[in-house]
């Protein structure tokens, strides 16, 4: 991204609302991740004429009518291209794409892939809430297998896609997750993705308090969450458990659960996080950990640097406008021609 910081705390979170009603049902989760995205923005100081929100379809991309920078609500799935167009032409501008997992992985799938691949600087927030929300309640790509929905009342035979690991899998340079009401660690994850050069894809589990609600009760609720999700720190052993009695451990090509201390295995013995490994294996193993058999982790999978497309293609540009003279009548009468008679 391009983060211009002007006079530190000059823009408090309030200066990046818009005058908009925000039209989400009460209690959505949408709510926060706004209010989170709002304090990231302070916190890095982005001119608010220099940043755009760009979406898709969906609750969630109604995004960009509640930010005082500019922004697009776009076409059904099509966020990314948009965004990515954009980055091209003005390289100047902070572009975020918001979608949701339907307007993200469903339709707009393909675009998701190559957005990620070509490694554009924008940065993509997808709102995950296994659902359609917009259009009241049918199954999603994440939605899970056998998950009883108004569109598959017999239960879903679709297996989930998981949108980390599909991120990586399209090699992305920088992979993180967080959650709606995790606030500080969603505000912190936000400004990281900002601040990386390339594409940032985050992922928020979102509650959709009307079609799917406690989609991710594990993870959030104060009893169960110590047990069931894992943070991920660069450099640190990966610990979990109230009191981080419980660590990973690599067993062959695989991760494993194990008790750490007295009645188990040395801190030694466990996974360390490296968000920075050349390759992405660690990533792509952390990003297949799933509840209920595994704790799911949410902070940055993967932090790499690695050449963006908007640069190459400037690059490009320069040496082929300074490598040549144009001369467009010599180009038409170059190589063979015909003549229709
Ligand atoms: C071309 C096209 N196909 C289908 C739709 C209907 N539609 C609108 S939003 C949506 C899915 C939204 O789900 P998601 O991206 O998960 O967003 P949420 O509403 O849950 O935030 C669909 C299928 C549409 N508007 N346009
Ligand atoms: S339908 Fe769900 S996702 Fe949409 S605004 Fe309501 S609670 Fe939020």
């Amino acid at each position: 991204m391009v983060v211009t910081p002007q006079n530190p705390a000059e823009l408090t979170a309030k200066d990046y609302a818009s005058d908009q009603t925000v039209r989400w049902c009460p209690g959505c989760g949408d709510y926060s991740i706004l209010a989170q995205m709002k304090k990231a923005l302070a916190s890095l100081q982005v001119e608010r004429e220099k940043n755009v929100f760009i979406s898709g379809i969906g609750c969630s991309s109604r995004f960009p009518y509640y930010t005082n920078t500019y922004g697009m609500h776009g076409i059904h799935g099509r966020a990314c291209a948009i965004a990515g167009g954009l980055k091209m032409i003005r390289p100047d501008l902070t572009v975020w794409v918001i979608t949701g997992d339907g307007d993200g992985l469903s339709i707009g799938g393909n675009h998701f892939i190559h957005t990620i691949r070509r490694n554009i600087d924008i940065n993509i927030v997808l709102f995950n809430n296994r659902i359609y929300g917009l259009t009241k309640g049918q199954c999603s790509p994440t939605s899970e297998f056998g998950k009883k929905t108004k569109s598959t009342p017999l239960g879903s035979i679709d297996f989930p896609i998981h949108p980390c690991t599909a991120a990586i899998g399209a090699e992305a340079a920088f992979v993180a997750r967080s959650i709606d009401v995790h606030v500080k660690h969603l505000a912190a994850t936000l400004e990281a993705a900002a601040r990386h050069k390339g594409t940032s894809f985050v992922e928020v589990y979102q509650n959709c308090n009307i079609f799917n609600d406690g989609a991710y009760l594990y993870a959030t609720d104060r009893q169960q969450k110590f047990d069931n999700i894992l943070e991920l720190e660069h450099g640190k052993p990966l610990r979990f458990g109230k009191n981080g009695e419980k660590g990973i451990r690599l067993r062959g090509l695989d991760v494993e659960i194990v008790n750490v201390g007295d009645d188990g295995v040395s801190e030694s013995e466990l996974l360390v996080h490296d968000e920075k490994a050349a390759t992405p294996t660690l990533a792509y193993l952390l990003s297949r950990m799933h509840y209920p058999k595994f704790p799911e982790p949410i902070g940055i999978f993967r932090s790499v640097e690695s050449p963006t497309y908007d640069e190459l293609i400037h690059d490009q540009i320069a040496k082929a406008a300074a490598a040549q003279k144009p001369d467009l009548d010599a180009f038409f009468h170059s190589g063979e021609t015909w003549t229709v008679k």
